[in-house]
């Protein structure tokens, strides 16, 4: 089996067998000539299947070691494909840390089913929660925003003994960090929206799996439900799986850098990275992770005025949403990513920051923290 970017430049996309072209080319078609009924060359309908798409979910898929990969509008619609092969009365264990829209779409959208919420990184705390109707644990690792680092080999195996699936939110780690499915889980979803596209400019989800059952669910659901990503959208991801390799490389350098200068700064509280030995799931990470990724949190003394004002004085780090791509950004999960959570288990801390650490040059980074750090004295 080819290197892990090896894959990620060829898996899916051999030149074009007609001109040669050795990038995928933009297949816009909606519909593809039959030459008599029901006899075609493995595409009828773009909804159902596009070679542009194609290519992509071979890749991806090839990238998480799974057998089948489906893609979606966006990382939502990825989870809402997962959430909608339950059945009415179906229980999660889910992490008590998780992207604010992922809670939206539970208590919210798929109000028949119930879940509880359980920090992931406890595992007698799943135990205490599990029910008779329990179907999946559902785990971001690390999670959004607070970079906790759940054990996912122990996970899966808690979940099997019971006749549950253990679903992985691979966002933050990507597969080039993380395998989860190597690692005992049945699904891992992706916003692809982040590191895999990695550029800001495509919004896009994943869901991959080696069961053939799960699979098949997913595929007739992605079909019938219709929130599949444009050609475009999934030229786009292709283009920026290419070089994630080599991005991921620079943003756990960057990001063990902001790490260690936020942990010795005076202004700051608590920092959240995976990276940094007092972090409680290091050894947890340094065993199941390549590398500790690109995001960092942190809270500051000053408390929520102060992290307002770190958050509207940096520079180089653009105050905004979403993660992942090759710009720093700085964001406040409490009001923005995570504001749908306020007043539930899964709220943030109002004095906490995240940061997506990019891959510009590291020193400009810490300068222009350093700088907005002291704005706060
Ligand atoms: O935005 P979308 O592509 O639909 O993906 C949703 C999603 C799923 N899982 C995780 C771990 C995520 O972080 C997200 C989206 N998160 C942000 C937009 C954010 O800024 O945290």
């Amino acid at each position: 089996m080819a290197g892990f970017e090896t894959l990620a430049i060829h898996s899916g996309q051999p030149s074009d067998p007609v001109t040669g072209a050795v990038v995928p080319p933009l297949h816009l078609a909606t519909t593809f000539a039959q030459s008599a009924v029901g006899v075609h060359r493995g595409f009828e309908y773009s909804r159902t299947g596009n070679p542009t798409r194609a290519a992509l979910e071979t890749c991806i898929a090839s990238l998480e070691g799974a057998a089948f990969g489906r893609a979606f509008a966006s990382g939502l619609a990825a989870e809402d494909a997962v959430l909608r092969t339950l059945d009415p009365g179906d229980h999660l264990v889910v992490g008590d840390n998780l992207y604010g829209g992922t809670h939206r779409l539970l208590a919210q959208v798929h109000t028949q089913l119930r879940f509880s919420p359980v920090a992931l990184d406890d595992l007698s705390a799943a135990e205490r929660a599990w029910r008779p109707e329990t179907r999946l644990v559902w785990v971001e690792t690390p999670s959004n925003p607070y970079l906790r680092v759940a054990d996912l080999a122990a996970l899966a195996d808690l979940a099997h003994a019971r006749g549950a699936r253990l679903v992985v939110d691979n966002t933050f780690a990507t597969p080039y960090l993380q395998s989860p499915l190597a690692l005992g889980a049945d699904l891992v979803v992706h916003s692809t929206t982040k590191y895999l596209g990695g550029h800001s400019d495509v919004v896009g989800g994943f869901v991959a799996t080696n069961a053939p059952e799960i699979a098949a669910d997913v595929a007739r659901l992605q079909n019938s439900v219709g929130a599949v990503p444009s050609p475009f959208d999934c030229f786009l991801v292709l283009r920026g799986v290419k070089t994630l390799a080599v991005r991921m490389e620079r943003h756990c350098a960057n990001a063990g850098r902001v790490a260690a200068m936020l942990a010795d700064h005076d202004a700051v509280d608590t920092v959240y990275y995976p990276g940094l030995p007092a972090h409680p799931g290091h050894a947890i990470a340094a065993r199941q992770m390549r590398g500790f990724g690109g995001m960092v949190s942190f809270t500051l003394h000053g408390g929520e005025p102060a992290a307002l004002e770190v958050a509207a004085s940096t520079q180089l780090f653009t105050l905004a949403e979403s993660l992942g791509a090759v710009e720093s950004l700085i964001e406040h999960p409490s009001r923005m990513t995570h504001a749908s959570v306020a007043g539930s288990p899964f709220a943030v801390d109002p004095a906490l920051l995240r940061l997506s650490v990019g891959i510009e040059d590291g020193d400009d980074l810490l300068e222009d923290l350093d700088r907005a750090l002291s704005t706060i004295g």
